[in-house]
C-alpha cells in the first residue's frame, strides 16, 4: 500500500454560513473562521475542506455560483480569502476547496449568455434542447422538485438543471468550457490550495438522448441515469491530466450514484482520476430507496458494516476511501445513527471510533467533535434549505397531508447540519452577535466548545485523543481489517493488523448491553488497552465481556 500525506491526514469540513460570525449580519464569514482556525489546531486536523465560499445569489448556500474567481458579498473579499490561506499556512492547516462544476448559477455570465440567442458563442455551454409537442425534453426530475428542464421564453427552448432552476447544468462535452473549468482550478491551486473536494463528479457526463429517469426510483435513476455517464472517465482523466498531476493536492469526488463496484473506477491508483470519493450506501439505511424524503425505521447495523467492509474489500490496495458519517446534506450522526437522548456523548464517541480506525481518510463535519444533534424543527417557517422549501410548495399543489410532509422533514432535513456552531454559552452560542440566519439548537448552554474543552471526559476531547492515536498508529490508517461477529445487531467489532502489529477495536452501537466475547483465535494474553469512552479497569479480562450502552475499547494485542 502505497504511502501519502493525505492518507493520513484527517479532514474538517466547515460549512462557512454556519461556523462563526464575526460582524453581526448573522451569516457566518471569512473572518469567523479566521478567528476559530485555533480550534482547528487544537483538535489535531491537518485539512479544512471548506464548503462553497465563491460569489452566489445564494439559491442553494452557494452551490450555485455566479463567478468562480469572486468571493461572495457575505462571507468576504479576496483580500479575507489570501488572509485566511496565510493563517492556515501558520498552523500547518492545508486547504481543500469545493469545486461545483456540473453546474453553475444562471447568474453566471456565461449562462447570461447561452440564453440570450441559438447562435451565441456561450449556447453549448449549457444543455439547451426543443421540447417536444409542448412537453419537456425528458421525463427527468430535479432533485429539488419539479422537472429538470426549464423552459426559456427568449430561445424557446428548455435547459436542463438537475438541481434548482438557477443551477443550469454545466455542457462538458464542450471542449472551451472544460478548459475555462481547468484555467479555473489552477486559478486557485496556485494560491496554495491543496485540493478540491468535488460535488456530484459523477454527474458531469450525461447520457445525450436524456433516456427516461424511473420517476418511481429515485437510487436506480441516480446509479443509471444521472452518474457515471459515458464519458466520465475520459473527462476526470482530462482534468487530471491538464491540472491535478501538476500539484501535490487530494482530490475527493462527492460520489453521489456511484456503486461499490465501481467506486474503484474513480479512484484506482493506475487511472490517474481522482484520490477518493465519498459514497453514499451507509447515507441510505434509514430511507427509502425509491423516495429519499421517506425513511424506512431505523437502521440495521449488519448492513451498515457490510457497506464499510465491502468497500473496503472492493477499494483494496489500489484504492482509498473517505470516511463519514454526516455533512452538511444531512441529519447530524448522533442523532441518526446513535442516540440523542440518554447516550449522546456515548454514541458520539462510538462513533466517532469508526470514523477514526477504519481504512480511509476521515472526515469530521463541523460540530460532531462536541456532539451536536438533530435540531427540533417545528413549523415552515423554520426551514431554510431549498429542498424543503421547493418540496412544500409541490406537496401543497399536490394536495398531500402536509403534517406527514413536514414529519419527514423534521426527520431527513438538510437544516439539521446547518445550525450554527455552538461555541460557549454565550447568547446565540457564541456563533453572532446579531440573529443568526436560522435556528441555534437550545441545547447550546449544555452542549458547547468552550465546555468541551473544559470537561476531561468531554466528546471533543476523546476525538482529539482518537486523532491522537490515529497519528501515532499508522496500523490504524493502512492496516488490513478483519470483522467478526458481521451479524450481530449490537457489536462492530474488527482488527486492524499490520505487519506484527495487532489492534482490535471492540464496539457496541446499541443503546444495550451486549455480550461480547473474544474471538477464539485471539490470544488475550498481551493486551494493552490504547483508548476507552467508558471506565475500564486495565487489568480486567476480556475473553468475554458485558459491553455497556455504547461502550467502545481498542486494545493493541501482543
Ligand atoms: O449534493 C448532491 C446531492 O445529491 C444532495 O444534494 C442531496 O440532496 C442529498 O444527497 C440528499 O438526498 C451536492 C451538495 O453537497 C449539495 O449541498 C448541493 O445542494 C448539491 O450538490 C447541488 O450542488
Ligand atoms: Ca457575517
Amino acid at each position: 500500500m502505497q504511502k501519502t500525506w493525505w492518507k493520513e491526514s484527517v479532514i474538517y469540513q466547515i460549512y462557512p454560513r454556519s461556523f462563526c460570525d464575526s460582524n453581526g449580519d448573522g451569516i457566518g464569514d471569512i473572518q469567523g473562521i479566521i478567528s476559530k482556525l485555533d480550534h482547528l489546531q487544537e483538535l489535531g486536523v491537518n485539512i479544512v475542506w471548506l464548503s462553497p465560499i465563491y460569489a452566489s445569489p445564494n439559491d442553494d448556500n452557494g452551490y450555485d455560483i455566479s463567478d468562480y474567481y469572486g468571493i461572495m458579498q457575505e462571507f468576504g473579499t479576496i483580500e479575507d480569502f489570501d488572509q485566511m490561506l496565510a493563517e492556515m499556512k501558520k498552523r500547518n492547516l492545508k486547504l481543500m476547496m469545493d469545486l461545483v462544476v456540473n453546474h453553475s448559477s444562471d447568474e453566471h455570465q456565461w449562462f447570461q449568455e447561452s440564453r440570450k440567442s441559438k447562435d451565441n458563442p456561450y449556447r453549448d455551454f449549457y444543455f439547451w434542447r426543443k421540447g417536444e409537442n409542448g412537453n419537456s425534453p425528458s421525463n427527468w426530475r430535479s432533485f429539488f422538485s419539479g422537472s429538470a428542464w426549464q423552459y426559456d421564453p427568449t430561445t424557446e427552448e428548455y435547459y436542463l438543471h438537475l438541481f434548482t432552476k438557477k443551477q443550469p447544468d454545466l455542457n462538458w462535452e464542450n471542449e472551451k468550457l472544460r478548459q475555462e473549468i481547468y484555467k479555473m482550478m489552477r486559478f486557485w491551486l496556485d494560491k496554495g490550495i491543496s485540493g478540491f473536494r468535488m460535488d456530484v463528479i459523477p454527474f458531469i457526463s450525461k447520457h445525450l438522448d436524456f433516456p427516461p429517469a424511473y420517476l418511481d426510483n429515485f437510487d436506480k435513476t441516480m446509479k443509471e441515469i444521472y452518474a457515471n455517464g459515458p464519458r466520465i472517465h475520459e473527462f476526470l482523466q482530462e482534468m487530471n491530466r491538464e491540472v491535478l498531476s501538476k500539484y501535490d493536492i487530494t482530490t475527493v469526488g462527492e460520489g453521489a450514484g456511484i456503486s461499490v463496484h465501481q467506486g474503484i473506477e474513480y479512484v484506482s491508483s493506475d487511472k490517474k482520476e481522482l484520490h477518493t470519493i465519498f459514497h453514499f450506501d451507509h447515507m441510505g439505511l434509514d430511507r427509502n430507496p425509491k423516495n429519499h424524503m421517506d425513511g424506512i425505521g431505523t437502521y440495521k447495523l449488519s448492513a451498515f458494516k457490510k457497506i464499510f467492509t465491502d468497500w473496503h474489500q472492493a477499494l483494496g490496495s489500489k484504492g482509498w476511501n473517505s470516511l463519514f458519517l454526516s455533512n452538511h446534506d444531512f441529519p447530524r450522526m448522533v442523532s441518526r445513527f446513535g442516540n440523542d437522548q440518554e447516550y449522546r456523548i456515548e454514541s458520539a464517541k462510538s462513533l466517532a471510533t469508526v470514523l477514526f480506525t477504519l481504512r480511509g481518510t476521515p472526515y469530521i463535519y463541523q460540530g460532531d467533535e462536541i456532539g451536536m444533534v438533530n435540531y427540533p424543527f417545528q413549523n415552515i417557517e423554520d426551514f431554510r434549505d431549498v429542498q424543503v422549501l421547493n418540496a412544500y410548495k409541490e406537496a401543497l399543489e399536490e394536495q398531500q397531508d402536509m403534517e406527514k410532509f413536514l414529519d419527514s422533514q423534521r426527520r431527513f432535513t438538510r437544516d439539521h447540519a446547518r445550525t450554527p456552531m455552538q461555541w460557549d454559552e454565550s447568547e446565540n452560542a457564541g456563533f453572532t452577535g446579531g440573529k443568526a440566519w436560522i435556528g441555534i439548537h437550545p441545547n447550546y448552554l449544555e452542549v458547547n466548545v468552550k465546555k468541551s474543552r473544559q470537561d476531561r471526559d468531554s466528546v471533543m476531547n476523546y476525538y482529539k485523543k482518537l486523532i491522537n492515536l490515529r497519528k501515532q498508529n499508522l496500523t490504524l490508517v493502512y492496516g488490513d481489517y478483519e470483522i467478526f461477529y458481521e451479524d450481530s445487531e449490537q457489536i462492530y467489532c474488527y482488527l486492524r493488523s499490520m505487519n506484527e502489529d495487532k489492534l482490535l477495536i471492540i464496539n457496541n452501537i446499541s443503546s444495550h448491553t451486549a455480550d461480547f466475547e473474544l474471538p477464539k483465535h485471539l490470544q488475550e494474553s498481551g493486551k494493552e488497552l490504547l483508548l476507552s469512552n467508558y471506565e475500564v479497569s486495565v487489568a480486567q479480562s476480556i475473553k468475554t465481556l458485558v459491553l455497556r450502552p455504547y461502550e467502545v475499547r481498542i486494545y493493541r494485542l501482543q
